[in-house]
Formats: structure tokens, sequence, C-alpha cells
């Protein structure tokens, strides 16, 4: 085991005895949702993976360990501590484990660290991707590389349309990420069920995700596995609204200069303000719907 991670009791416990865990990860507690949902909505999504049979092992580094399994008052000093904590991508493992430091992870350490202690399966609400006018800015999400390289299966609600959806799926393509449905043709956009664009595959159960992902581990790929799951119907935002709120967002963050990794902090927090909290408990729904599709496939891969 890597000398920097510290695997929680009961999440070693359940790998050992080869039963299903479900990683998510931390940078929605701190900087995704405002405090107190943040951490009502970490807890939930636990508790959640829990009732579907799986044990959830929550990521993030605590001073300088990666952490792979968090106690309540871990997740509960995120939460407060809000975008305090640093938000940690690959780039910034190395400096944090050197300096003793926290840091709440992205889609990409998650991923990262979730493979280092073994486990397969990763549920979230929205993936990094490449950002609108990246053709100029190149500001393109270390979450796309990392499903590239690190063999991890996310199950998200697709990606908000602060990014490009189009050039997200061409990167992907590129990388030779699948990017799977379930039970859609279409790439969910986070708050509603379509995008406009379709995916590579649609799946309509954890079995057969579960098929999939063993298949490219049998053929001994690097990379991982994009699961795209709609957001329910009777939560899904209305299009114009928030498509609205998404513009508004952009053109804030423009106008003040907002850049780096900053940029999609800002325009989710924004994109809540905007939509005086409709679209946080959206977002909270969805987590909680990809946490159950991610319990019932980590529990399919074990059989
Ligand atoms: N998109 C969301 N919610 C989130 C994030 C993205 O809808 O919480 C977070 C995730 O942790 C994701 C990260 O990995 O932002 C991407 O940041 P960046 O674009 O700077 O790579
Ligand atoms: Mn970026």
């Amino acid at each position: 085991m890597n000398q920097h991670l510290d695997i929680s009791p009961e999440v070693k416990a359940a790998l050992e005895a080869g039963k299903p865990v479900v990683a998510l990860e931390s940078t929605i507690i701190s900087h995704g949702m405002p405090y107190p949902k943040n951490v009502e909505t970490a807890l939930l999504v636990e508790q959640t993976i829990r009732s579907n049979g799986a044990t959830p092992a929550t990521i993030a580094v605590i001073g300088g360990r990666l952490k792979a399994g968090l106690s309540r008052e871990e997740i509960e000093y995120l939460g407060k501590t809000g975008r305090g904590v640093a938000k940690a991508s690959r780039r910034d493992l190395p400096a944090l484990v050197a300096r003793k430091a926290d840091g709440a992870t992205t889609v990409a350490t998650t991923m990262i660290i979730a493979h280092m202690a073994g486990i397969k399966i990763f549920a979230t609400g929205g993936i990094g991707g490449v950002h609108r006018g990246a053709e100029v800015t190149m500001d393109i999400s270390a979450d796309l590389e990392e499903l590239a390289q690190t063999p991890v299966m996310v199950v998200c609600a697709g990606a908000k349309s602060i990014l490009d959806l189009g050039l997200t799926l061409e990167y992907l393509e590129t990388k030779g990420v699948p990017v799977i449905g379930y039970g859609t043709e279409e790439l969910p956009a986070f708050y509603t069920r379509q995008s406009g664009f379709g995916v590579d595959y649609r799946v309509d159960s954890p079995a057969e995700l579960a098929a999939m992902f063993r298949a490219q581990r049998e053929l001994a790929y690097k990379g991982g596995m994009l699961v795209t799951n709609p957001i329910p119907e009777e939560y899904a935002m209305d299009k114009q609204v928030i498509d609205a709120a998404i513009e508004q967002a952009l053109q804030e963050a423009k106008a003040q200069g907002i850049h780096g990794k900053e940029t999609t902090p800002f325009l989710l927090a924004k994109v809540v303000e905007l939509t005086g909290g409709d679209s946080l408990e959206s977002n909270i729904k969805l987590v909680l719907n990809n946490a159950k599709v991610a319990a019932q496939t980590a529990k399919a891969l074990c059989e």
C-alpha cells in the first residue's frame, strides 16, 4: 500500500472481504455546495450507498495523508471550511503531501486515491471538462486526462453546460474513454436530461455496466470509463431557466477576470445564487441517484 495512504477501518474491512465499495469526492462538499447543505448531502450520499449494499469511501487529503474513508468530523470540517480548503487536482497532491496540508479532492484526485486503495467505482455529480472558449484559453479539466489514464468507473450526471459539451465529448473520444449513457442514448447535461449530444453506448442495468468495466480491465486498458446517468425527470430543471443562469454566470466570470482553478467553483456558486437554490436541490437529487447506480454496479462487479 502507498506510504501516504490511509484507508479507514470500515473501508479496509470491506475491500479485504471483497465487498462492494464506492468512492466519493470532497471538492463537491467544499466547493460544489454551500454549508450546511453540503455536509447534509455528503452524509445522505454515504447513507444511500449503504442502503444499496455498498460501503462509502469519501476521499480527501487531511494533514498531508491521502484518506479513503472519512469520519463524520472530517466531512463536517471540509463542509464548514468550504472554499477555505484547497481544491486539489492532480498537480496539487505532491505539495499537499510534502507540506502536510489539507485538500478537497476533485474527480481527478479522487480517481487517483481510489485506485491506490483498490476501489473501482466512484460516484459524483458532474465532471470537469473542456470549457467554453477553450480553443483560446486552453482551459481543459485534468479530470479528462485522469479518465484517460486511471482505471476507475466514474458515475456522474453528465456535465454542466458551463462547459462546451461537444468539445468535452471529442476530447474523451481522442483519449479513448468510453462514455456510457445509463438508460439513455443522449449525454445528460446535469440539470437537464438532454444535451443534444449522443453517448457512445446505452446501458440499461448495473450488471451490464459491470460487464463493460470488467471487459475494459481484461483488455488491460489503463484508463477508466464514464457513466452518465440522467437526473430523474421529476427533479430536472427548466432548460431556459438554467441556460439563462449559466449564461449570466459565464458573463460575470469574464467581467471579473476569473481564471484557472477558480473558474469552476465560481461558476458553480454563481449558478446556485442566480437560481435561488432550485439548482442546489436538483444537484442533491442527481448525486443521490448516481450513488445508487454506483452502489448497484459495485455490487454487480463483486458477483
Ligand atoms: N462540476 C460540478 N460540480 C463540481 C465540480 C465540477 O458540477 O463539484 C468539481 C469536481 O470536483 C470536478 C472539479 O472534478 O470541479 C473540476 O474542476 P476543474 O474544472 O478546475 O478541473
Ligand atoms: Mn481549469
